[in-house]
């Protein structure tokens, strides 16, 4: 297998400067011609050949300036389209190939979905529909014609705006769009079918009208209201918190129901996985909600942060998405509660990220190189990227910050740019340095930060020592320290800021230290108490931590500390250690859970904290975050037990007491997912999930739950709560919801996302049944990726179970899926990165199992880099 390297990277010897497509779409199959007028690029050697990218493409016909082209002129294969000796002035070349979207499985080219012809291209998908140089760094300027029969397509898209349309007669009508900015091919896309649709307007800032459109299939219009809301808010805010305005006189999104991942960018016509749109009250939660205004609004800030400022080549890929993740979240932030907000995007990190980059698919945000860029979508390049940017905010200021973007947009619009250019806008603006910065982008790991703390009574100084590691990853068996900016407070022992007169030993800005080197001490005088340290106040930089502070010290800050998310983390702490000791046969004291019950309670009965907050706070960390703290030699059941028994001891002697606040926390309002409301269901659900693993209560509690709910959060959370604690009534809540639902693909995706949650050990004979039925739909990602990535993400206990029955359940699996969509299944098998971290009975079945599927299967390249990479 080939791999592709970032030092490899040199410009096309050809540009092309202008594209003309034309799709007939019928509905055995879709001829596209293509027009593309190319000139070489100043300084290309004459004869110097044109080498277009294709994938799974057959040539019908070919001319050059108008002329059929010799056979001897040209070469071309399923991947390839050679010019031998193009002429050294600018030509047009024609080219028509016939594809067969019906049978597009992969979902990255044209394919159809329910019957809709609809397009995937980033990041290669283009060269599956026509000959092209598929890569960000080639821009053009896009004119569409489509024609299709008037029956089964009535509503025809593409990017940019509407020109023509009209009548062809013989039941066939065409369309022509033409899209005045120039845009590299992954951002082109297509849509034709039989949809229904919401319109609504926007004006900008600069008074101009956008037209907004949703569409569906039909009869889910009312259920796109939500979408088209955030939407709407989306473009404002882009206006008011980064002065970006939308820049053509159309916006479109489709919802379509077969979709590779979340939703895609395209220009002015963005696709979306249908579940990131449709949501009403009965059959969305409040997470689904939130979801979509998320990623409605991640698209839509594309606009600026990934299609007028592009990638110059795939390496780079974090320059959009790492960006434009930190402004969704910002997004949200803004709309909803920041502390929640960042407490919620900071759980995400830790659960998704830090395993990522912790093992054996660890790599950095800019990789280097790659053997398929389809495997570097991850949450390192999208959550850890974001994680950047937000470290150059915190050490900014939001002016500063602020100042940077403006020049950002300012020098690079219309750019294919790199990561580097990006570093010097900010180092530009703000007269930094930060090439040590950079570093963050260029290695992989989390870094581990341990910090102790010392107090002289007599002369009021105080000592902070900082230490960074790294450990090895994959190819970087040494780490350079990093630049880690460590925003801080010092807390006095009523529970007050402790301020101080002077500080050496190291570079602090206000309430931020830079930490810059392999360890550091930092002396501050004129400190009149002894302090608790608040470290990393609202996580300002993504790494873990260690410090000397007591389980008391924990609960001093859970009680005390300004920063909301701290309180959060040291609640977190506190009871991870005790799980953490417990799994690893050190029992909890008595007084420990005490403390910690009654940390817990205060935070419960708290009148300034609002609920979602609370409900955060009540969180005990799943068993997968305890796992990774551990770090090694990981016993899923004993961590599953010990968690269960830190559980029972908390909730015991206070069951009634939140079993009441549950009874309380019902309300008979209307459902709204606003803010307010989800943050009182999440909360009323924290305390059914605790009264269920805690208590005897909590079944029957979740059962009427089920029967009682009047939404779908309630519901689904009555139901998940009873499946992952195997309650006696469990099954036949499972059943009760598939009955109710039958027929919502959308709903079945919930009930197969809980079912593989189940910690018994019937879970994988089930789970096969379900996969083995006639009716299930084998080729649509998110039924697969609910009911396997839940289990594998989601499910420890049974994936990782010693006698290899999870492993096996997902490799065969696996081996099915890759057949039909190798990127499926190869996200599926990310999930193998655990095994590092297990006990050796558990990590030696899942080697076994890898091993199989390598030895048994020809596998995809998807799945052949991520099993060699977890294999190495
Ligand atoms: N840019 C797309 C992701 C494309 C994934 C290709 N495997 C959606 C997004 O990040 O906004
Ligand atoms: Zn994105």
């Amino acid at each position: 297998e080939q791999t592709i390297y970032l030092k490899d990277y040199a410009p096309t010897p050809y540009r092309i400067v202008s594209v003309e497509l034309d799709f007939k779409i019928l509905e055995e199959s879709t001829r596209v011609r293509a027009q593309l007028t190319v000139e070489p690029r100043e300084g290309t050697a004459p004869g110097t050949p044109l080498v277009l990218d294709g994938d799974e493409l057959k040539l019908d016909s070919i001319a050059l300036d108008g002329a059929p082209l010799m056979q001897s002129a040209y070469a071309s294969d399923a991947n390839s389209l050679t010019l031998v000796e193009p002429p050294h002035k600018r030509f047009v070349l024609e080219t028509e190939v016939t594809l067969n979207p019906a049978a597009n499985t992969k979902l990255m080219g044209l394919y159809r979905s329910s019957g809709t012809w609809c397009t995937q291209c980033e990041p290669e998908g283009f060269r599956r529909i026509t000959y092209y140089l598929d890569r960000p760094d080639v821009l053009a300027p896009f004119k569409v014609r489509m024609s299709a029969p008037k029956s089964v397509a009535p509503v025809l898209l593409a990017n940019g705006n509407l020109v023509d349309q009209g009548d062809l007669g013989e039941g066939m009508h065409f369309a022509v769009w033409e899209d005045p900015f120039l845009k590299p091919a992954y951002l082109f896309a297509l849509v034709a079918g039989d949809l229904g649709s919401i319109k609504d307007s926007f004006t900008t800032m600069s008074g101009r009208e956008v037209e907004l459109g949703i569409y569906c299939t039909h009869g889910k219009e009312a259920e796109c209201a939500y979408a088209m809301d955030s939407l709407i808010r989306s473009m404002a805010w882009d206006e008011r918190r980064f002065g970006r305005e939308y820049d053509l006189d159309v916006f479109n999104i489709v919802a379509v129901s077969d979709f590779n991942f979340g939703a895609m960018e395209n220009k002015g016509l963005n696709i979306f996985n249908d579940r990131l749109v449709f949501a009403k009250p009965e059959t969305a939660t409040d997470a689904n909600y939130h979801g979509i205004e998320r990623v409605i609004a991640h698209e839509y800030f594309h606009n600026w942060t990934g299609n007028r400022i592009t990638c110059r080549d795939w390496f780079q890929l974090c320059l959009k998405e790492g960006l434009t993740v930190f402004r969704d979240q910002e997004f949200t932030s803004d709309e909803r509660s920041r502390p929640v907000q960042r407490i919620h995007d900071v759980q995400n990190l830790r659960t998704s990220q830090f395993p990522e980059d912790g093992g054996p698919l660890a790599h950095p945000p800019r990789p280097d190189n790659y053997r398929e860029i389809n495997n570097f979508y991850t949450t390192t390049v999208y959550q850890k990227g974001a994680e950047i940017v937000r470290m150059l905010a915190t050490m900014l200021g939001e002016a500063g910050f602020r100042k940077a973007m403006d020049l950002y947009f300012e020098r690079h619009d219309g750019d294919a740019t790199t990561i580097e250019a990006f570093i010097k806008v900010f180092e530009d603006s703000s007269g930094r340095n930060l090439s040590q910065f950079a570093t963050w982008y260029l290695q992989a790991g989390t870094p581990q930060v341990k910090v102790s703390d010392s107090y002289d009574a007599a002369s009021q100084s105080y000592t902070l020592t900082l230490s960074q590691t790294n450990d090895p990853t994959p190819g970087e068996p040494t780490k350079k320290p990093l630049l880690i900016p460590v925003r801080f407070g010092l807390i006095g022992p009523n529970g007050s800021p402790l301020g101080w007169t002077g500080v050496s030993g190291g570079t602090v800005e206000d309430d931020l230290i830079l930490f810059d080197s392999d360890s550091a001490t930092l002396t501050f005088e004129g400190v009149a108490n002894k302090p608790v340290p608040s470290l990393f106040r609202g996580f300002s930089a993504p790494v873990k931590l260690s410090t000397n502070l007591s389980q008391d010290d924990l609960l001093f800050l859970a009680r005390h500390d300004s920063d909301p998310f701290n309180r959060w983390d040291a609640l977190q702490t506190a009871s991870t250690t005790l799980i953490a000791n417990a799994a690893q046969g050190k029992a909890w004291s008595e007084d420990d859970v005490d403390a910690l019950r009654a940390a817990l309670i205060d935070t419960l009965e708290n009148g300034e904290l609002d609920d979602a907050y609370k409900a955060q706070a009540l969180d005990i960390p799943a068993e997968t975050v305890v796992g990774r703290y551990i770090g090694k030699d990981v016993n899923p059941d004993a961590v599953a037990a010990a968690r269960k028994g830190l559980v029972t001891a908390l909730v015991s002697p206070v069951a009634s007491k939140l079993a009441s606040t549950y009874e309380a926390l019902a309300s008979s309002d209307a459902y709204s997912p606003n803010a307010a409301q989800a943050g009182r269901r999440s909360l009323r659900n924290g305390l059914l999930s605790l009264l269920t693993t805690g208590s005897d209560r909590g079944a029957a509690l979740a059962a009427n739950q089920f029967e009682v709910a009047t939404n779908m959060t309630d519901r689904y959370a009555a139901m998940a709560i009873s499946v992952r604690n195997w309650t006696s009534e469990a099954s036949a809540l499972l059943g009760a919801f598939r009955t109710r639902f039958a027929g919502d693909p959308l709903v079945f995706d919930k009930w197969l996302t809980a079912s593989a949650q189940a910690p018994d050990e019937d879970v994988i004979d089930r789970m096969r049944a379900t996969l083995a039925a006639p009716d299930f739909p084998k080729t649509n990602p998110n039924r697969l990726r609910s009911l396997l990535g839940s289990f594998v993400m989601a499910n420890p206990v049974q994936f990782t179970r010693v006698d290899g029955a999870g492993f096996r359940f997902i490799t065969e699996a696996v081996a099915e899926i890759d057949k039909v969509n190798p990127q499926v299944a190869s996200r599926i098998l990310t999930g193998f990165r655990v095994l590092p971290i297990l006990e050796a009975s558990r990590r030696e079945a899942g080697m076994t199992a890898l091993q199989a599927l390598k030895e048994q299967h020809t596998l995809s390249r998807n799945v052949g880099e991520i099993l060699d990479r977890i294999l190495a």
